[in-house]
C-alpha cells in the first residue's frame, strides 16, 4: 500500500506569472479548530488558512476534488499533485476524498467555494451527474480543471485526461510485434467491467490483437483489479498460463500480482507479462521492467504534473491554455528504459530565444482558412517565433516540398496542417531523422504506425464532435412527426480529417434516430463554389425533397444558399441548412434567417499553437492531443 498523508496542504513554487509571495499564514486556534471540525464533518483535508479573509499570504488556493481513494491511480494522483508541489509556497491545496458518492462529490465542491478557492481540479465519479455542478462553478467565474473523465460540452475551462483504448491499442500492438510471425497465445486479465478505465484498455487491446489469425486470445475474469486477485487468478489457472506466451495486465498492481504468481509456478522463463501504468516508484510498472520482471508497460501519465503547470498558467492569465489536453503514453521497454526515464525527468527550460519554425499551411479555400492564417502569423510574433508560412494551394505534394525547404532550412520545428489524412510518412521520417520535430495543426494524419512517433502533437478541433453536434442539433429542431427527414450532406475535399471526422461524428447521432436519413452526400471541397455545386447537381436529376442541408463549412453552406435561391428555394423555410465553422459570414446569414445553426470550429489558434512549440522547444513531453475550444450557435 502507498503511504497516503491525506491532511495535507500542498505549497507551489514561485513562477513568473502567478505572484506568489512567501509569507507564513497564522491565524486564531478557534478559526482553525472550528474548520478542522467542519472539514472531517465534510470530508476535506486542509491545512492553511482558507477563509477568503484570513488568506493573509497566500496567492490561490486550488481545490481538488477527488471521486474516490480507492483506485490506485488516485491515489497516485494525490502523490503527484504533492511532488509537483513540493517547494512551491503561498499557493494551498485542499482536498476532498467523494468515496465514490456524487451527492458528496457536490457537497464537497460547496464546501470548496466556503473555503474561498481560485481554481478547482476535479476527477468526477459520474461525468453525467456533475456535469450541472462545474457547469456551476464555472459560470460563476472559478477556473475548473477536469481531470479523467471529460463532461459533455465545453462549461470548464480544462479537460486533461488519458485515452485509455489507444493505452490499450499500444500494449497489443507491442504484444503483436513481440510474437511476430510464429504468432502465439495471450492471455488478458479483465477487472469488472464497472472499471471504466481498465475495459477501455481490454477493447483497445482486443481491437488490435483480433486482427491477427495467429494469435489466440484467452479472458480471464479476476473481478477487482488488484494484486491478490490476479495473483490467486493465474495460479487457479495454472493450466492456461502454462501454455501461453504473453499475460497482459491492464494495471500495475495486477501486473505485480502476476509477477509473484508467475515465479511461483516457476513460469518466469516462458511466460512475458505486459502491462499498462508504467506508473514510478517500488514494484510499480517501470521498477518491474527495470527488474527484468515485465517485458513492457505502457506509460500513462496520472496528469498531475499537468494539472499544476496548467492550473498556473490560468490563475497567471496566460494565453494559449487549450480546452483539453489527452495525456501522452508511450510503450516502456528494457531497450528504451533510460532514454524514457531521462525524458520524464527532463528539466524544462524556455530562455525565450526565438524559434524557427516552418508551417505548411493547406491553403486559402475558406473564409476560415484566412482567419486561421491570420491567427498564426500574429501570435508568432507574440511568441518571439521566427515564421516561414507556405501556403500549398490544397496540392499535397506542394506540402511535400515545403516540408522538406524546412528540413534544409534547419528550422527547430515544423508544424503542418495536411490537405489530407494520408500519405504522409515517408516525409515526415525525412524531418525525424533531421531532428526536427513536427506538430500537426488544425488537421491530423493518419500514419501506418504509431509507434514510429513521426509526429509529436496534434493540436486543432475535435471534428468528430462537432459532426455530433450538428446531429444532435437536427434531431432537437426538426419535425420529424411527419415522416422521414431527408438529409443533404455537402462534405470537405475527399480525405481530409475534418470531412472523415465530422461525417463519421454526425453518422454516430444519425443512426439512433431512425426519423432521419442522408438522401445524398457529395463533396464540395470547402470552397463556396464548390458548395454551389454539389446543390446544383442534386437540381439536375432531382426535384427539391430535402428537409435539412448538413454542410462541412459554412463557405459550401452559403453557396449552396446561392444556388438554392436562383432555383426559387427558400433557405431557413423551405429547407433547414446548418454547418460548421461559425464565421462571421455564417452569422450574417442567420441574421438574414437562412443559415439555422453554425457549430463553431474555431480558426484561431494562434496562442495555443505557439505555447505548444515553445513547449516543444523547451523539452516538455507533449501531449497525444490538444483540443480547442468550441461552441454552437443557431
Ligand atoms: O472547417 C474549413 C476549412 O480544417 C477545420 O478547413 C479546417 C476546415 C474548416 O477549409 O472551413
Amino acid at each position: 500500500m502507498k503511504e497516503l498523508q491525506y491532511l495535507s496542504t500542498f505549497h507551489l513554487k514561485e513562477t513568473g506569472n502567478v505572484n506568489l509571495r512567501r509569507k507564513k499564514v497564522y491565524f486564531p486556534i478557534f478559526l482553525l479548530c472550528a474548520m478542522l471540525m467542519s472539514m472531517v464533518l465534510s470530508g476535506c483535508t486542509f491545512f492553511g488558512s482558507a477563509e477568503p479573509d484570513q488568506r493573509e499570504g497566500v496567492a490561490s488556493i486550488i481545490g481538488v476534488s477527488q471521486a474516490n481513494m480507492r483506485e490506485e491511480w488516485r491515489v497516485a494522483l494525490i502523490d503527484e499533485l504533492r511532488q509537483e508541489t513540493e517547494g512551491y509556497e503561498d499557493i494551498q491545496i485542499i482536498t476532498a476524498d467523494a468515496s465514490g458518492d456524487v451527492n458528496k462529490q457536490k457537497q464537497d465542491i460547496d464546501n470548496l467555494i466556503g473555503y474561498g478557492i481560485d481554481l478547482l481540479i476535479i476527477s468526477p465519479c459520474d461525468e453525467k451527474e456533475l456535469a450541472g455542478k462545474i457547469k456551476e462553478v464555472y459560470d460563476s467565474g472559478i477556473p475548473v480543471i477536469v481531470m479523467d473523465r471529460a463532461v459533455e460540452g465545453f462549461d470548464y475551462t480544462l479537460y486533461i485526461g488519458p485515452d485509455n483504448e489507444v493505452i490499450g491499442q499500444q500494449a497489443g500492438t507491442y504484444v503483436a510485434e513481440l510474437l511476430g510471425d510464429k504468432g502465439g497465445k495471450v492471455v488478458e486479465l479483465a477487472g469488472r467491467p464497472s472499471s471504466r478505465q481498465g475495459s477501455e484498455r481490454l477493447m483497445g487491446f482486443r481491437k488490435i490483437l483480433s486482427g491477427y489469425d495467429n494469435i489466440e486470445l484467452t479472458r480471464l475474469n479476476v473481478g477487482p483489479e488488484s494484486k491478490d486477485a490476479a495473483y490467486d487468478m493465474v495460479i487457479s489457472a495454472a493450466d492456461v498460463i502454462e501454455e501461453s506466451d504473453v499475460v497482459f495486465a491492464c494495471n500495475d498492481s495486477m501486473a505485480l500480482g502476476v509477477c509473484d504468481a508467475v515465479k511461483t509456478l516457476k513460469l518466469e522463463d516462458k511466460v512475458m507479462i505486459v502491462d499498462c501504468d508504467g506508473f514510478k516508484g517500488a514494484d510499480e510498472g517501470i521498477d518491474l521492467v527495470k527488474k527484468g520482471r515485465l517485458k513492457a508497460t505502457v506509460s500513462c501519465p496520472i496528469g498531475g504534473k499537468e494539472a499544476i503547470d496548467y492550473a498556473l498558467s490560468i490563475l497567471g492569465k496566460e494565453s494559449g491554455v487549450p480546452k483539453q489536453v489527452i495525456l501522452r503514453s508511450n510503450i516502456i521497454t528494457a531497450d528504451n528504459l533510460a532514454e524514457s526515464l531521462e525524458k520524464m525527468e527532463r528539466e524544462v527550460v524556455d530562455d525565450g530565444k526565438p524559434i524557427k519554425v516552418g508551417y505548411s499551411q493547406v491553403g486559402s479555400e475558406s473564409n476560415w482558412r484566412i482567419a486561421n492564417t491570420k491567427s498564426i502569423e500574429a501570435a508568432a510574433k507574440k511568441f518571439n517565433i521566427l515564421l516561414h508560412l507556405e501556403n500549398a494551394d490544397q496540392s499535397q505534394e506542394k506540402q511535400f516540398e515545403a516540408i522538406r525547404m524546412f528540413i534544409e532550412e534547419q528550422v527547430d520545428v515544423i508544424v503542418v496542417s495536411p490537405v489530407v489524412e494520408t500519405g504522409w510518412d515517408e516525409v515526415l521520417r525525412e524531418a525525424k531523422n533531421a531532428g526536427i520535430p513536427v506538430i500537426m495543426s488544425d488537421r491530423n494524419v493518419t500514419l501506418e504506425n504509431r509507434e514510429e512517433n513521426l509526429t509529436t502533437t496534434y493540436l486543432g478541433a475535435d471534428f468528430i464532435e462537432e459532426g455530433r453536434r450538428a446531429m444532435r442539433w437536427v434531431r432537437d429542431n426538426s419535425d420529424s412527426t411527419e415522416g422521414k427527414q431527408s438529409i443533404l450532406e455537402i462534405m470537405g475535399n475527399e480525405g481530409a480529417s475534418p470531412t472523415v471526422e465530422r461525417s463519421k461524428g454526425f453518422r454516430e447521432i444519425l443512426s439512433e434516430n431512425p426519423a432521419y436519413y442522408i438522401k445524398y452526400s457529395d463533396h464540395g471541397d470547402f470552397t463556396y463554389e464548390g458548395g454551389r455545386a454539389v446543390v446544383k447537381k442534386y437540381l439536375e436529376s432531382n426535384d427539391w425533397d430535402i428537409d435539412i442541408i448538413f454542410s462541412h463549412n459554412d463557405d459550401m453552406a452559403l453557396g449552396a444558399i446561392e444556388e438554392l435561391k436562383s432555383h426559387g428555394i427558400n433557405p431557413g423555410e423551405d429547407v433547414k441548412i446548418i454547418s460548421v465553422d461559425a464565421t462571421r459570414e455564417a452569422f450574417e446569414s442567420m441574421v438574414r434567417k437562412e443559415l439555422s445553426c453554425a457549430v463553431e470550429c474555431n480558426p484561431i489558434i494562434g496562442d495555443q499553437l505557439m505555447k505548444a512549440v515553445r513547449d516543444l522547444h523547451s523539452g516538455k513531453q507533449m501531449p497525444f492531443r490538444i483540443i480547442t475550444e468550441e461552441k454552437i450557435y443557431d
